[in-house]
């Protein structure tokens, strides 16, 4: 399988998380890509190739237009004002409040942001420009006819929504990478989430359509973040009604149980008859994440993978989360290899 990547991930390197009151190292940190890509080269899953470059287009074919204006300047905005810290947001438009968008700094990270968690720093920008490029690199191989890419993708970008940011996440790269095979050529693409999070971002941009089916398997939002979508009755709205598929499940689900949901997406992906499987692939669900509550061991990785197999669909893996760093370079090789040992 062939991976991209590039270098230039490293340009996303906050030193600010907002983390149980404090103010923490971030968990999605550039090592977390070096170790994935060690691995990769370790065991030789197949060549490593940098991004071709597609431009602003395709980004904004799913992202509103003065989001992604508001992500390319940010940082310098928010230096301007000569603040010496990374930029958080610290308001909001709650219930009840107006929805123009504020002139200050302070006020458009709030309008912008779904949380608070995600500092902007210098290179967000570059770094989430380059990943998205990643995905739209794979997207194209599997457009040429490749039979499976990995997008080693970071930032990450399920949590990025049609005009929000947040959850490490500043633009959707599975979403982008979707919408660029359907603007060339592809009818039906199914997204499967297989992240320990919601992917509110992909569901945020995809709920009123029926050309792209979302299936997310996660922590559910009454216990885990994004906290506000992600619930079972969240279905699709006008045409998406019935494309997106919520399976929230509880603390301390362990293998059998997420297998089981997983066999059930991958049910419904199967008759929806998608031309591409683009796989939303964060391993946080691993029992020693710090930051999520499933118990999958690395060997179950594997299986899953060629579970996923299975469908016997052109797939693009497009990396998300997972933060037990030491392992995540295993972890999410063994759901490739899995794949492919199962086609
Ligand atoms: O898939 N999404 C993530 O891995 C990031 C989740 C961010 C959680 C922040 C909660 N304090
Ligand atoms: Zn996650």
């Amino acid at each position: 399988m062939e991976t991209i990547f590039t270098e230039r991930h490293q340009l996303r390197n906050s030193k600010t998380e907002l983390f149980g009151g404090e103010l923490v190292e971030p968990f999605e940190r550039p090592s977390r890509a070096e170790y994935i890509i060690n691995r990769v080269h370790d065991i030789k899953l197949g060549p490593v190739n940098g991004p071709d470059d597609f431009g602003l287009g395709p980004i904004l074919a799913v992202h509103d237009k003065s989001f992604i204006d508001f992500l390319q300047v940010a940082w310098s905005d928010w230096l301007k004002e000569g603040f010496k810290g990374e930029a958080i947001p610290t308001v909001w438009p709650a219930r009840r409040t107006s929805t123009r968008i504020p002139r200050f700094i302070e006020g458009r990270l709030g309008y912008y942001a779904l949380s608070c968690e995600t500092s902007i720093s210098e290179g967000t920008w570059e770094a989430a420009y380059a990943s998205a490029q990643v995905a739209l690199t794979g997207a194209e191989r599997i457009r040429q006819g490749a039979r499976s890419v990995f997008s080693l993708c970071r930032p990450p970008g399920h949590h990025a929504a049609i005009d929000m940011y947040g959850g490490y996440c500043f633009i959707n790269n599975a979403a982008v990478a979707a919408q660029y095979l359907r603007d060339n050529g592809a009818k039906r693409i199914a997204i499967l989430d297989v992240d320990f999070h919601h992917g509110n971002g992909t569901q945020d941009i995809f709920f009123a359509r029926d050309d792209v089916l979302f299936a997310s398997l996660h922590g559910d939002p009454m216990d885990a973040f994004p906290h506000f979508l992600g619930h079972r009755d969240e279905e699709g709205s006008s045409t998406g009604e019935g494309f997106t598929l919520n399976y929230p499940l509880p603390p301390g689900t362990d293998f059998s149980t997420w297998r089981a949901a997983l066999a059930e997406a991958l049910m419904q992906i199967s008759d929806y008859a998608p031309d591409v499987l683009i796989v939303s692939l964060g391993v946080d669900t691993f029992a020693t994440d710090p930051i999520s509550f499933f118990k999958l061991c690395s060997d179950d990785f594997t299986t899953y993978g060629a579970d996923i197999a299975t469908l016997n669909l052109p797939t693009l893996f497009i990396m998300e989360g997972g933060y037990d760093i030491a392992e995540i370079g295993v972890n999410t090789v063994n759901v490739l290899q899995g794949f492919e040992s199962n086609l």
